[in-house]
């Protein structure tokens, strides 16, 4: 039986995901090209590293080592200015109800949040959300970001329940697929279209109830 939830950070509990793309844009621009919406949909659950290296290929730039940290860094100062302002009102809408739903349910269910971002635990305390999960995953325990199953692979270890037992939430193809690499149900938050990958696909957390979502499982499972 479903015991635990995996939630992406970015893009499910909080929309960090337009920061990153406003810094990483800011960025490109500065280098001579421009990046899409439509781009950025590849970089979502993307390591920092990964993501520099995917943007530098979209733009034909080929740079050095030292170079490409440098860009890291000043992109990651850009992106923890937008952070720095975040407060509680940033949660997304249906987070807070969610979580208190399944705060009630029973048989209980445990949390863990399953991000790549190293400024996943600083997001959470801008927010208030750190006690709100049992288990926290983040960039600085893992060392492969998503498509990658280990972020999830870890959250279940940490939190002592079988990855068939789990249900991940997530907004990124990489972070459905990691899902699914990790054995786990996968609830997609955005459009079916994109998101082909996932189990069920809700717009937002405002649009699932927790009742009705192991309800689902249980279906799918038969
Ligand atoms: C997030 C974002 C990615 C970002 C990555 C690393 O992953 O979706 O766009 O590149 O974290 O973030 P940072 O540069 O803060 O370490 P997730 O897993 O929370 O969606
Ligand atoms: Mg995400």
């Amino acid at each position: 039986p479903i015991s635990a939830f995996l939630f992406d950070l970015d893009g499910v509990i909080v929309d960090t995901a337009v920061f990153h793309y406003q810094a990483w844009r800011r960025m490109a621009n500065e280098l001579g090209f421009d990046i899409s919406h439509e781009f950025n949909e590849t970089l979502k659950g993307v390591s920092r590293m990964d993501s520099l290296d995917l943007i530098l290929a979209h733009g034909g730039v080929t740079l050095t080592d030292e170079r490409k940290l440098e860009l890291a860094t000043q992109k990651n100062d850009w992106y923890l200015e937008l952070v720095s302002r975040m407060t509680p009102n940033d949660i997304l809408p249906g987070v807070a109800g969610f979580f208190h739903q399944l705060k009630h349910a029973q048989p209980p269910l445990k949390t863990a949040l399953g991000s790549v971002s190293k400024n996943a635990r600083l997001i959470l305390e801008r927010i208030h959300m750190v006690d709100q999960f049992d288990a926290i995953i983040d960039g600085t325990k893992i060392t492969r970001g998503k498509p990658d199953p280990e972020v999830f692979l870890n959250g279940a270890a940490e939190l002592g329940v079988a990855p068939a037992d789990c249900v991940v939430f997530e907004d990124a193809v990489a972070g459905v697929e990691a899902a699914k690499r990790a054995g786990m149900f996968a609830v997609g938050i955005g459009s079916p279209d994109v998101l082909t990958e996932a189990d069920l696909v809700v717009p937002s957390l405002e649009h699932l109830t927790v009742t009705e979502l192991l309800a689902a499982v249980e279906r799918a499972q038969g």
